[in-house]
C-alpha cells in the first residue's frame, strides 16, 4: 500500500554534512518527497512531537537535542514507506542497528541518531499535521514510476 511518512533529519544530520547522504538512499529506493522544510523547531513543538517520551529520563536532552539547530522535516511517500524507512534506519541505538542502516552506517549514540521516522501510520498522520499545513504538501507524478510500481 502506498503510504506517507514523516521524516526529520535531526540537528547533528545538518552539522555533519549528511542530508545528501540520506536523502539519496531515500531517492534510490524510489521513495517520492512530497514535502521539505528547513527549520528550527520551537521548542513547544518538540515536546508536543516527542510528546510519548515526557517523564522519561532522556526526555530533556531529547528536546534540548531537536531544537539545537535547524532541522530538516519531510514527508516522503512510497510502498509500505512507514515500515520500510524504520528498516531503512535501524535501531534507535546505533550500537544495535545493522551495517546497512543509515543509523548503522553513521551513528554510534542513540542521542545522536541522525534520523526520525514515523512509526506508525497513526504517528505518521499525526507527525505530518503538527509540522506541515496542506498547502506545503505537492503532489507530482515521476516518470519513472512505471519502472517502480507494476
Ligand atoms: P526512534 O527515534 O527510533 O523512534 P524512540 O524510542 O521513539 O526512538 O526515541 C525517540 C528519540 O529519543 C530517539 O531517536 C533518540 O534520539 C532519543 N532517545 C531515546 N532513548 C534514548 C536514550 O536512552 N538516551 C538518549 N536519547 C534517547
Ligand atoms: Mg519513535
Amino acid at each position: 500500500m502506498i503510504e506517507r511518512t514523516f521524516v526529520m533529519l535531526k540537528p547533528d544530520a545538518i552539522q555533519r554534512g549528511l542530508t545528501g547522504e540520506i536523502m539519496g538512499r531515500l531517492e534510490a529506493r524510489g521513495f517520492k518527497p512530497v514535502a521539505m522544510k528547513f527549520m528550527r523547531i520551537p521548542r513547544e513543538l518538540a515536546e508536543r512531537h516527542y510528546a510519548e517520551h515526557k517523564g522519561k529520563s532522556f526526555f530533556p536532552s531529547l528536546v534540548e537535542y531537536v531544537t539545537s539547530g535547524p532541522v530538516l522535516c519531510m514527508i516522503w511517500e512510497g510502498e509500505n514507506i512507514i515500515m520500510a524507512l524504520r528498516g531503512m534506519m535501524g535501531k534507535t541505538n546505533p550500537q544495535d542497528a545493522a551495517p546497512g542502516t543509515i543509523r548503522g552506517d553513521l551513528a554510534q549514540q542513540t542521542g545522536r541518531n541522525l534520523i526520525h521516522g514515523s512509526d506508525s501510520p497513526e504517528s505518521a498522520r499525526r507527525e505530518i499535521s503538527l509540522f506541515f499545513n496542506d498547502y506545503e504538501l505537492h503532489e507530482h507524478k515521476m516518470s519513472i514510476e512505471p519502472w517502480l510500481f507494476e
